[in-house]
């Protein structure tokens, strides 16, 4: 009989499945090809991958890149980056210096290949779907296991079909897809999905161009987004004096999709997303010419050669409008070198950007805060309320021309409303990319690898363990927090709290700063106990900051009407229950300081049975599901994923 037909990740699922069967909803393992870190979640990724006992990866390639926490206000960040160089040149591993880019994008640039499995332990991850890898996110801890030669164990997604058509128009540009995508599906319309982009339209877009659009798959909370490896991409590899890496990669021709949407490109407007989430899109137009006050052009999402030789073109022989304040960091050496070499950079230095180095910078807060209740207009992914750095700041998030004509007008500006003063040339990409990969250091020899020495610094300070389930567990509800929680939310990042992310107790004063700041004293007084939340609980970000911070502050459970896929994991590796209610009403019931007991919490889960929780202080009880595979469940009776990993 002949085999069903594959789509185009089914076909990269199947050359890579350990374990499961790819029904939607089922539990798969995946053999992982290729990791990155980033430093923001390096150090503990990599501590944990120490504590594994493995002298040296077993991935066909693992990358450690420093790209978020660059700003070295203090000495914690250097001794990070040294903890990290010598770890890596221990184990195997390459190392992209500070100064060579943001992970996602030197890694599409250098290290990223069709077909392959990548996995990173960043939520943007899936930018690498650009170029046709199933690329995900995971929390360090994951990554570190995928280092180790573990599988990546995740629910097999349902596959949606994006249909592209036609042609983007003149000034509209792969942002403007997404954020269609965005404004069609929400935040949590991803969940449990691959997104695989294809149609004629597909065709029609370069690889920097996929990238952006994938990257911002995260933001639907997508498992992970793909675009076929074709012409466009062999064209890609051979600029980046890669061709031998390229495969060529499709659906067979009467594949499956679990659903099918239509988009015309030719139809896509100028858009941005509104104040305070990336699905808040409404199109230039509709939002109007608000007054601006600063302009951001980076990020994973867009700061490739193309996008900013696009704004350098824009902003050539003109001044940005006296009331911006505008940034530009390009996302790699290899970015900011050809703008250096051809004189676009020039361009926008005299146009009046502040240029940034090539780096996550404001993206993640780092610098480049708004003033207080300043407009900014960003090229990013993210514009969660505080994130910014500025917690009354209004952050829209646009494509790379809507940025430049803004930045120009100093409102948010149609960037079509430009065209008759600026002649836009469509930017191609280039035939040849500048290649120099002396920013990236190779691990040490087998043979030496014996003798380098791992350097620790003082800030670094081991990561909590939590201790087998036991028979019952109370608490008082430490925080309601409704719906669309993000990891910003739970355990803010920004200039002044990510130098600590490898110093877990100093970490944990910062924990729910943005909604209540005597969450993590009141936790610590109580002695931990529950949070409760809404829908898609802990969406964004893969930092498991957010689940190792509560752990330290002694939260047992989380009870919310659903989670978020990258962060459930993370509660699971470290043995905090994530719960969700049997009938979602019952949250509007419980009050923030009531005491919740759940008497027989070990033996529920043990036997998959629905969990018990008593209401003690409004005398009633209630049910909460936790949904767990076997492997699941076991690491949350021994406590977490390491202890798990101890027993086995
Ligand atoms: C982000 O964009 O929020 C980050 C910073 O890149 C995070 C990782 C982190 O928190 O370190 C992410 O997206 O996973
Ligand atoms: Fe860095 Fe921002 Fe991309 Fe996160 S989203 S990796 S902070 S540039």
């Amino acid at each position: 009989m002949a085999e069903r037909p594959q789509n185009l990740a089914e076909k990269i699922i199947s050359a890579h499945l350990v374990s499961g069967e790819m029904i939607p909803g089922e539990q798969i393992a995946l053999k992982i090809d290729q990791t990155l870190t980033q430093d923001a979640t390096g150090t503990m990724a990599y501590l944990q991958f120490q504590a594994m006992d493995t002298p040296r990866v077993k991935t066909e390639l693992s990358v450690a890149y420093i790209d978020h926490n660059t700003l070295q206000s203090g000495f914690e960040n250097a001794d990070d980056h040294r903890y990290m160089q010598s770890v890596t040149k221990k184990h195997g591993i390459y190392f992209s210096r500070p100064g060579n880019g943001i992970c996602h994008q030197v890694h599409l640039e250098r290290f990223g290949k069709p077909g392959k499995t990548l996995l990173g332990s960043d939520s943007h991850t899936p930018t690498g779907g650009g170029i046709g890898m199933l690329a995900m996110g995971a929390g360090g801890l994951d990554v570190a296991v995928a280092m180790a030669g573990g599988a990546y164990y995740i629910t097999m997604p349902e596959i949606v079909l994006i249909r592209l058509s036609g042609e983007l128009r003149k000034f509209v540009s792969a942002k403007d897809v997404i954020l269609e995508v965005l404004k069609r599906l929400s935040v949590k319309g991803g969940v449990g999905k691959i997104i695989e982009y294809g149609g004629p339209g597909s065709r029609t877009l370069t690889v920097p161009q996929r990238a952006t659009i994938t990257n911002m798959g995260a933001e639907l909370g997508a498992t992970t987004s793909i675009f076929p490896s074709d012409e466009s991409t062999r064209q890609f590899l051979k600029a980046q004096g890669r061709e031998a890496d390229y495969i060529p990669l499709f659906p067979d021709p009467d594949a499956e999709y679990d659903e099918i949407i239509d988009i015309n490109l030719s139809d896509i407007v100028p858009q941005a997303a509104m104040p305070h989430s990336p699905d808040a899109v409404r199109s230039i137009t509709e939002i109007g010419k608000i007054h601006v006050d600063q302009v951001c052009i980076g990020s994973c999402t867009n700061s490739s050669f193309t996008d900013l030789m696009t704004v350098a073109r824009m902003l050539k022989g003109r001044t940005i409008a006296p009331n911006i304040s505008l940034s530009v960091s390009p996302g790699s050496k290899q970015v900011l070198n050809m703008l250096a070499k051809n004189g676009a950079l020039s361009d926008i230095i005299d146009a009046g950007a502040r240029v940034l180095e090539c780096a996550c910078g404001p993206c993640i807060g780092m610098g480049f805060s708004p003033n207080s209740g300043g407009v900014s207009v960003r090229t990013f992914n993210r514009n969660f309320e505080g994130r910014s750095g500025t917690k009354d700041a209004q952050v829209y998030l646009v494509s790379p021309e809507t940025a430049a004509a803004t930045a120009l007008m100093g409102y948010l500006c149609d960037p079509r409303d430009m065209a008759k003063d600026v002649s836009m040339r469509g930017v191609d990409m280039p035939d040849k990319f500048t290649v120099n990969d002396n920013m990236i250091i190779p691990p040490a020899s087998e043979d030496e690898a014996g003798e380098v020495e791992v350097i620790l610094g003082p800030n670094i300070k081991p990561f909590p363990l939590n201790c087998a389930l036991p028979e019952a567990i109370d608490g008082e509800v430490l925080l309601k927090t409704g719906d669309n929680i993000t990891t910003d939310h739970i355990m803010p990042a920004g200039a002044k709290i990510l130098p600590y992310r490898s110093n877990i107790p100093y970490l944990s004063r910062f924990c729910f700063e943005v909604i209540d700041p005597t969450f993590s004293a009141r936790a610590k007084n109580a002695g931990g106990g529950f949070v409760l939340g809404g829908v898609n609980y802990g969406q964004g970000s893969s930092r498991e900051h957010a689940a190792l911070v509560p752990l330290y502050l002694g939260v047992k459970a989380v009870i919310a009407k659903s989670f978020a896929r990258i962060h459930c994991a993370n509660l699971i590796n470290s043995g905090i229950l994530p719960l969700t209610f049997t009938n979602p009403e019952v949250y509007d019931k419980i009050n923030e300081e009531d005491t919740l007991s759940m008497p027989n919490v070990r033996y529920e889960i043990e036997n998959g049975e629905p969990i018990t929780v008593i209401n003690e202080t409004q005398a009633f009880e209630f049910t909460a599901e936790c949904e767990l595979s076997e492997r699941q469940r076991a690491m949350i009776l021994a406590g977490g994923a390491l202890n798990y990993a101890k027993q086995q």
